[in-house]
């Protein structure tokens, strides 16, 4: 996929080096945007291995979302990718289908409002909001709206959770006959998550046009921290020190073959000179 192999040249050629919370520097750039027409077909990225059990993992977490459950309990015997984040009896504070489908709503109401009686279809009986079910409901009523947000970012939640939804808001928008999605994520790691994250929304885009009669249309993500891992210390400030010899081997990147050659190429060379350059640090 054309796109996402430019997003990756883009953030190594002209990101900079920042250091986060994980310990691990980044090279990251502000605010990236790109789109992939999923009439060309499914962007399952040849680049990266989502065969298999990876494949199989992305498909539970899809259906978990959809299920609105906040904890992993059912999920966990599928897949562990969420099990460091849970607690021992599986409840996940930042589980993403709780917001899409569970969103909290106080009882009496925001203040100043009254829920008129068309809102209570989305309404569970605890109270909270379905924003899928509005988003079906809406595509079949009123499918010119330009208000179908899902929003799966809750600020007091946020604040405290361990891992707050990097994916946080999606729009779907219908044009013609196609139903497109948009994504917004807040932070996004290059290399390892947003190829999920992708294949995941590819996935909604595609399931939700199929359930309300579109043909599915585009799907658009902007990342607001695109960031790709470099190691730590020294081995990102090595990145930092590299990014023009980075640029230019990275430009003639047109297939697969070739960008796995620079990969190839980060992954050997800045850590041995990264750990080379610590060992003569230390040489008096
Ligand atoms: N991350 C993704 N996609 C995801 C997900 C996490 O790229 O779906 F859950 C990455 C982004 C970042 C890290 O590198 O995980 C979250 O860290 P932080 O909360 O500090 O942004």
């Amino acid at each position: 996929m054309r796109q996402y192999l430019d997003l990756v040249t883009d953030v190594l050629s002209n990101g900079q080096h920042k250091p986060n919370r994980t310990g691990v520097d980044t090279i990251s750039a502000f605010s990236r945007h790109y789109e992939v027409d999923l009439q060309e077909g499914f962007p399952l990225l040849t680049t990266k291995d989502l065969s298999g059990f990876r494949w199989n993992s992305l498909i539970h977490e899809f259906v978990w979302y959809l299920s609105g459950e906040e904890h992993i309990r059912t999920l966990r015997e599928e897949t562990g990718i969420w099990d460091a984040w849970a607690d021992e009896e599986g409840r996940l504070d930042t589980a993403y289908g709780r917001f899409w489908r569970r969103f909290p709503v106080p009882d009496e109401g925001l203040p100043g409002e009254a829920w008129p009686e068309d809102t209570h279809r989305w309404m569970n009986d605890e109270g909270t909001f379905d924003q899928i079910q509005y988003v079906l409901d809406t595509l079949r009523e009123n499918p010119n709206s330009r208000r179908m947000v899902v929003n799966a970012w809750h600020p007091a939640n946020a604040a405290v959770s361990t891992l707050p939804p990097c994916h946080y808001s999606f729009v779907f928008n219908v044009q013609g006959d196609k139903l497109n999605l948009h994504l917004t994520q807040r932070s996004g790691d290059i290399a390892l998550g947003i190829p999920f994250n992708i294949a995941a929304y590819a996935l909604l885009a595609t399931a939700v046009a199929q359930r309300t009669g579109f043909e599915v249309g585009k799907f658009a993500h902007t990342v607001v921290d695109a960031h790709v891992y470099c190691g730590e210390g020294d081995r990102g400030a090595w990145y930092g020190d590299h990014l023009s010899d980075l640029q230019t081997r990275l430009a003639d990147v047109s297939s697969r073959d070739e960008y796995l050659d620079v990969r190839d190429w980060l992954v050997e060379a800045a850590p041995a000179e990264a750990e080379g350059k610590e060992r003569y640090d230390h040489v008096p």
